[in-house]
């Protein structure tokens, strides 16, 4: 029987890291967005995380502030995450452009000043990846600095592990994560 759950364990693992399972679950779905204001009801903060990644505005799936200086949207994951990276939707049916200059920020305060990952240079596509590298923090904002505009998120997804104090010997915890992970 042992042999048996040790072949299950194993074989779990070889799933998880010949990358042919799914991609490790979206935490941004954990958390509570909010938005420096909303252009209408409909767009509101949460319309980002709602697990559509529908791209045209009107199907009711992207949230949109108004014209503000900054724009930002804000997440509150509720715990503390090492963010390896964001995946952002953009709006498809116009006006890609406004997210052009917009920043990932990652930290502990409940605030849109936190640390930046990196910024949206390229719009050509609509969903864009931020590399984060682990930063670590429980909210993760889309802030546009430095003039006034629009910020249109049609899906926010956050990538990353449940953060844990340093010197804590997890490395049975971290493979029952990923096993768990499998089934999320
Ligand atoms: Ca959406």
């Amino acid at each position: 029987m042992k042999c048996f759950v040790v072949l299950l364990v194993c074989i779990s693992i070889g799933w998880v890291h010949s990358g042919k399972i799914k991609p490790k679950f979206n935490i941004a779905r954990l958390g509570e967005a909010t938005q420096s204001s909303t252009y209408r009801p409909e767009y509101n903060a949460a319309a980002a995380i709602d697990g559509d990644t529908d791209s045209n505005m009107m199907a009711g799936s992207c949230s949109l502030t108004g014209y503000d200086n900054p724009a930002w949207w804000r997440l509150d994951l509720k715990k503390r995450y090492k963010v390896e990276k964001v995946v952002i939707v953009n709006r498809g049916d116009c006006c890609g452009e406004r997210l052009l200059g917009a920043e990932v920020r990652v930290g502990n305060t409940a605030n849109v000043n936190n640390p930046t990952c990196g910024a949206i240079t390229d719009v050509s596509k609509e969903a864009i990846t931020v590399v984060c590298h682990g930063k670590e923090g429980q909210y993760v904002s889309v802030v546009i600095p430095g003039r006034e505009e629009y910020l249109q998120l049609c899906e926010v997804e956050v990538y990353g592990k449940e953060y844990r104090k340093p010197n804590h010997d997890n490395s049975d915890d971290s493979v029952l994560e990923d096993i768990g992970n499998l089934f999320n």
